[in-house]
């Protein structure tokens, strides 16, 4: 899977060089093209952001140095751009198992008070949001889908793992325990140990029913 990533903080993104994703770089499962706006200014103090205009707060990213930006990458043809943004669809599981389908995502990240809206008309396919709150930057909501999308990736983690995992099935995940057998006086389920390998199951997804009940209802409501 092929992400390119147009940002004027491409530094932020060393964070995917740890653990999962950064093994999923490595072993070229993904490959993430880090794009900087910046370079793509023409003036001469590399300005990429002005007032809007009608007046307001603030400083909006040009449409022409992002325009540019974007058409410096290769491929485009079967791409998707996503444009991170409050104002798109919430992030959830379906869409992230439907993201991991394509072959190449070019995601778009807006700082300060955003973008001229012309060029998001021209270049945008798809706006999507992480949540319903304020961030300074797009960075954090692009990491936030490379990391979802990249675990759906071939290979990147094992089948068992996107098997058991929680949401797969709709259902919140039940308790996990390790050694010691006993910690703080507190012992692990008599169950986990007996070696029963269909009653643990069956105590397992009663577990996850009955976690998902308590703590969150309206996933229940929504199957
Ligand atoms: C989000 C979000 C976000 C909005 C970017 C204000 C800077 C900021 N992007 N999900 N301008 N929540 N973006 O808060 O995606």
């Amino acid at each position: 899977m092929q992400f390119d990533v147009l940002t004027l903080f491409p530094e932020m993104f060393s964070s995917l060089n740890e653990s999962i994703i950064g093994r999923a770089k490595k072993n070229k499962q993904i490959n993430i093209n880090l794009v900087n706006i910046r370079d793509f200014a023409r003036n001469k103090h590399n300005k990429v952001d002005d007032t809007p205009y009608g007046g307001g707060a603030g400083m909006v990213m040009m449409p022409d140095v992002v325009y540019r930006a974007y058409e410096s990458l290769n491929n485009k043809d079967n791409a998707k751009v996503i444009y991170m943004s409050p104002q798109g669809k919430t992030l959830n599981q379906k869409k992230v198992v439907e993201l991991s389908k394509e072959n190449h995502l070019i995601i778009l990240c807006g700082h300060y008070e955003g973008i001229d809206q012309r060029v998001l008309d021209k270049i945008v396919d798809e706006e999507i949001s992480i949540g319903d709150y304020v961030l300074t930057g797009g960075e954090l909501p692009a990491m936030v889908l490379i990391d979802s999308v990249s675990r759906y990736v071939e290979g990147v983690l094992s089948d068992d793992s996107i098997k058991e995992e929680s949401f797969s099935n709709g259902l919140l995940e039940y308790p996990q325990y390790t050694r010691p057998e006993v910690f703080e006086g507190m012992k692990v389920p008599e169950i986990l140990l007996s070696g029963n390998h269909g009653e643990i199951d069956k105590w397992r997804k009663n577990q996850a029913l009955e976690i998902t009940k308590k703590k969150r209802p309206d996933l229940l409501l929504n199957k």
